[in-house]
């Protein structure tokens, strides 16, 4: 009777577009959707789903957006006739760091939602703050030091909350707002993440902040996932309250609002199950739960990330996040700013404007580019910290020069993302046994190629390269479990109908060694690069 079958939705509300994915009990995708806030959207003007200022620095995008893009997504599943009426529980991702301001109206708006109108006609007044900061913006190093000095030091921080101060997470773009705005500050009831905005919308209400997105923000502690009194204290006055409380992360934050019932046709009893950030979500739909899992996502941003028992902060690299699927359990996570944007910048300057191209660059060099090696920043970098944007190129005896042909060039940007990887990844105590790649990028075989090679382990992907928007229907099934249960279920015990992944590469032994030696030298030109 496969029309009775309970279905699972997850939304992904990236940096570029809106998704959802509908799944059944069996993990099987029974439908999707997306829409590209560029495309579709084109009357907020952004680029990449942002605007960047002028500054270089600073980035935000339209909160608006954000609402207008649910109701043309929905408005355009309803049009496919998906079978919403079966869904029994919505979960869903947000791109992190990213933070929504509503004011004091905002609350009364959400609870008296009418199903005749759009929640863009209804809710375009919410807002203290119409652009939100987003996790592209690198503008709030004066603020990250004022938190390291406050709390004695990066290394103090990162105990505390998982990561030293960094400037995308949002305890700091709260600190330049709260010192750049303060009346909208003072005019703010609720400072949300995008991953609790959109639940908010869903549940005609303000919907808590999940402990592992909570993990990016710098304000909470990383063990006992309560907000931290000190880094409130350090960011800006009254905050405890504007941020309402953190839940676990498979917690459900409420009912599905009726208007969502009279608008498209949902049930009246579905759950909506607390959203995540875009990378723990992946976690989820990677289904990591080895330690010698490491997944490496390539999108607008790329990550590298894994599963972890314990806690052990760094202050020189990298993130801990609480486990979204485990409370007991944490990530670890690498974040690079330069991803797919580069890659394309590169593809467009030295391939013509084609992958196809760009492969055949990659075939006609050398494994290891017969020593050179490239630095590609074309947005200030994350990992390692590159303020200063621009191209860096080093021959095989260590000289800069100024260029290299396109198809070393198209190499250089392929190896030396994956060599920094490794070098990082290694600090923070990866050892991968197996890569599970996802991402728009992970369907490029000859950057898993690449990929593979460099890191020396076989790489698997999913069946589907969006993990994030998976892992939120896998969430929303979890947390649904767990509600029936009274208490929590093993994720394990979710994935048992799963569809394995599929090996696409193993390593080739000799290019392995060939990255083996470059690692050193690339390490140490790295460093030449960081503090230009
Ligand atoms: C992670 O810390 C990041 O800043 C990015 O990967 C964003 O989550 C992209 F949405």
């Amino acid at each position: 009777m496969a029309d009775e079958k309970n279905l699972f939705l997850g939304l992904d509300s990236s940096t570029q577009g809106l998704k959802c994915t509908i799944i059944d009990e069996a993990l099987n995708t029974v439908y999707e959707k997306a829409i590209n806030f560029d495309r579709d959207l084109p009357q907020f003007g952004t680029r990449g789903g942002a605007h960047a200022q002028a500054d270089g620095l600073t980035v935000t995008a339209p909160a608006l957006m954000w609402v207008a893009a649910l109701d043309l997504l929905l408005d355009r599943v309803r049009a496919d006739g998906a079978p919403l009426a079966r869904v029994r529980a919505i979960s869903g991702s947000g791109q992190q760091h990213g933070s929504v301001w509503l004011n004091g109206e905002a609350a009364g708006k959400l609870r008296n939602l009418q199903a005749d109108q759009s929640l863009e006609a209804q809710l375009a007044d919410i807002f203290s703050i119409a652009d939100s900061p987003i996790w592209m913006d690198s503008s709030t190093t004066a603020q990250c030091e004022a938190l390291e000095q406050a709390l004695g030091g990066p290394q103090a921080v990162a105990d505390l909350t998982g990561s030293r101060a960094y400037e995308r997470f949002t305890g700091n773009q709260i600190a330049k707002i709260y010192r750049n705005q303060p009346e909208a500050y003072a005019a703010t009831a609720r400072i949300a993440l995008v991953s609790s905005f959109i639940p908010s919308l869903l549940i005609g209400g303000f919907a808590p902040i999940d402990a592992s997105d909570g993990s990016g923000m710098n304000l909470m502690d990383i063990r006992t996932k309560t907000w931290a009194p000190a880094a409130l204290d350090a960011t800006a006055p009254d905050l405890a309250t504007r941020l309402g409380p953190i839940v676990a992360s498979h917690a459900c934050v409420g009912m599905l609002a009726p208007w969502f019932r009279q608008r498209y046709g949902f049930a009246g009893d579905v759950q909506v199950i607390a959203f995540s950030g875009d990378n723990p979500n992946s976690l989820a739909g990677l289904r990591l739960q080895d330690p010698g899992d490491v997944a490496i996502s390539l999108g607008t941003s790329d990550t590298v990330f894994g599963f972890l028992a314990e806690a052990k902060p760094s202050a020189s690299e990298g993130h801990i996040f609480a486990n979204p699927v485990d409370p007991d359990a944490y990530m670890a996570m690498l974040c690079y700013k330069n991803g797919s944007l580069t890659r394309e910048f590169m593809r467009d300057q030295s391939a013509g404007g084609s992958w196809k191209q760009y492969a055949q660059h990659l075939e006609a060099t050398p494994v290891g580019n017969g020593g050179c090696i490239g630095f590609y920043i074309r947005d200030p970098e994350i990992t390692p910290p590159i303020l200063n944007t621009g191209i860096w190129r080093f021959d095989a005896g260590g000289a800069a020069v100024t260029q290299f042909d396109p198809a070393q060039d198209c190499r250089a940007v392929y190896e030396g993302q994956f060599l920094s990887m490794r070098l990082h990844g290694r600090n923070v105590g990866f050892k991968p046994r197996r890569i599970l790649a996802t991402g728009g990028a992970s369907v490029d075989m000859s950057l898993i190629r690449v990929m593979c090679d460099v890191l020396g382990a076989p790489v698997f992907v999913a069946e589907k390269a969006d993990s994030a928007s998976l892992g939120a229907a896998y969430r929303a099934l979890h947390g649904w479990r767990c509600a029936q249960a009274g208490t929590f279920v093993p994720y394990a015990g979710i994935l048992r109908d799963a569809t394995p992944f599929k090996q696409v590469a193993t390593p080739d032994a000799d290019a392995h060694a060939v990255y083996t030696t470059m690692l050193e030298r690339y390490a140490e030109l790295e460093m030449k690069v960081v503090i230009q």
